[in-house]
């Protein structure tokens, strides 16, 4: 009978039962149970083979992503695992899909795709398994086509990326959810947290730049650069003040909503202007032909990308130049400031403790806002600022959100305070291995695996990509960590670190 299969054992022997299954879906062919079953079938013959060519490969793929750390076995670990989820859940031979929240692991947020990919997990793909880096932001380019109308519906220019994404691109963020108390909640993301427009943005100039793959950012990388630039200059808008604002966002922080002027938001979208603007020249020079096809069908206006510059330069950041401090967004000075380290016992997450109306009256913070900024934007603003605003911020911060604890260790790292990043890093990497959220039955949080591998490569390992001869390493390894070693790939060589200590860089280059 189909699907079944009778066999005749005898008592007290052993047999090894082999399932061999194959997967076609209907993107693939639209006969696709007959494709699976005809392609089982022949696999059954050549099988063993194929094994043996997935460890190869996957060996390859492992040696490559490894970090090796000596003297802490744990962080050890939790780097291995968090290399497992993210080599697992990316797939370099299909475009169309990216890496969810959970990645493969659990069907948490029902496999949508947030910022989680670009911003936490994107570093790790493109200095270790650049094919996959590109799939993904492959994966925004075939998406744009949503953000494009998502964008008009709300009355912008350019491209508006989805919260929430699966395989069209259009925002599938739920519009209520059930709180732990039963109440039921309007959810405001969907509309409000638009710097995922930025954050694609980000990700695909940092890809370009590792890469050298001029042919991707001519073919998709420049399109979507532009779109989100345009998003931004029509999303700001110019007040009596001189200034454009960029009114009634949600930040990375969600325990405030519809805040005007988020300094991560305002941040990023003035990064996200000038990148483009700068993409725009280097383009029109280098590939003029391309340029003039690309401006034609977008409708680009002859020197379009001053706009975006001169929007850029008059955005409000929330910067005081006085004290050193970004404001998160406007007012935020002004709310109630509790300190939570006489909550330090908790075992609850703080907007539980303090109720939703409270906390958004608070400085409380669910996971870094001001701290992201300074992270991503590190080389464009002075020492002193990033450490000023890393320690008010720091002690607001009630980690809500499993991406919080890595961003905080990363930090810390390269502020010098070993200490703390230490203490943040394991925080970190008992996310899922020791449920410390208590959700992991939901699926693991790739988001802050690729954080943790973040706040180790750049974090202690110091890891800097702005010198004209490639990476380079400044480490600041915990105490208990002897060495830490790592392959990286930069605009296609191979870099080997054998770091120790403080300040000892050992970095060799091979091919590809
Ligand atoms: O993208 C995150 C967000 O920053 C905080 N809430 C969970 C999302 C998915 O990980």
């Amino acid at each position: 009978m189909d699907g079944q299969q009778s066999l005749d054992v005898e008592l007290g022997k052993t047999y090894r039962l082999d399932r061999v299954a194959a997967v076609h879906t209907s993107r693939d062919t639209p006969e696709s149970d007959e494709a699976a079953r005809s392609h089982a079938a022949r696999a059954v013959e050549y099988v063993s083979g194929e094994v043996d060519q997935h460890r190869a490969a996957w060996l390859a793929r492992w040696n490559a992503s490894d970090v090796q750390i000596e003297g802490d076995p744990v962080a050890q670990r939790a780097l291995r695992f968090a290399a497992y989820h993210l080599l697992s859940s990316a797939n370099p031979q299909d475009e169309r899909v990216s890496v969810g929240a959970k990645g493969l692991s659990g069907p948490g947020y029902k496999g949508h795709v947030f910022w989680d990919t670009e911003i936490f997990m994107l570093p790790f793909y493109l200095l270790t398994y650049p094919e996959a880096a590109r799939a993904l932001l492959m994966y925004r380019f075939h998406t744009l086509a949503a953000a494009r109308a998502d964008a008009a519906r709300r009355g912008y220019r350019g491209a508006l990326y989805a919260w929430e994404s699966a395989d069209t691109g259009e925002d599938m963020t739920p519009p209520f959810a059930i709180a732990p108390d039963g109440e039921v909640v309007r959810i405001l993301t969907g509309e409000q947290e638009q710097h995922i427009s930025a954050d694609v943005a980000y990700a695909v100039w940092n890809y370009w730049r590792a890469t050298d793959d001029d042919r991707f950012l001519v073919d998709a990388g420049a399109e979507i650069l532009v779109e989100t630039a345009r998003f931004w200059a029509s999303r700001s808008t110019l007040e009596d003040d001189k200034r454009y604002h960029i009114r009634g966002v949600i930040g990375p922080d969600e325990y405030h909503e519809a805040v005007d002027d988020n300094a991560y938001t305002n941040g990023l979208a003035q990064w996200n202007l000038d990148a483009a603007a700068e993409v725009a020249e280097i383009f029109s020079e280098r590939w003029p032909v391309q340029w003039q096809a690309l401006s034609r069908r977008l409708g680009l206006a002859d020197e379009e990308w001053r706009t975006w510059q001169q929007v850029a330069r008059d955005l409000y950041t929330g910067f005081n130049e006085r004290t050193g401090l970004f404001e998160q967004f406007h007012g935020y000075f002004d709310l109630e400031d509790i300190d939570l380290a006489t909550y330090s016992t908790r075992t609850a997450p703080m907007d539980l403790l303090l109720g939703r109306e409270r906390i958004a009256q608070s400085q409380v913070i669910k996971q870094p806002d001001v701290v992201m900024l300074v992270h991503l934007l590190w080389d464009r603003l002075p020492a002193d600022v990033r450490k000023i605003n890393f320690d008010y911020y720091e002690p607001r911060c009630g980690h809500g959100s499993s991406l919080s604890p890595a961003i905080h260790a990363l930090v810390a790292a390269r502020l010098g305070d070993t200490e703390l990043a230490e203490r943040y890093f394991h925080q970190s990497a008992e996310i899922d291995l020791a449920n410390n959220m208590g959700n992991a039955a939901n699926g693991v949080h790739v988001g802050a695996l690729g954080g943790l591998w973040q706040a180790t490569v750049f974090g202690f390992a110091g890891l800097r990509l702005i010198t004209e001869d490639g990476p380079e390493c400044d480490p600041m390894l915990p105490s208990s960590w002897r060495s830490l070693s790592m392959r990286l790939q930069w605009r296609g060589l191979w870099h080997e670190f054998n770091l120790s200590g403080r300040g000892a860089a050992d970095n060799s280059k091979g091919d590809p």
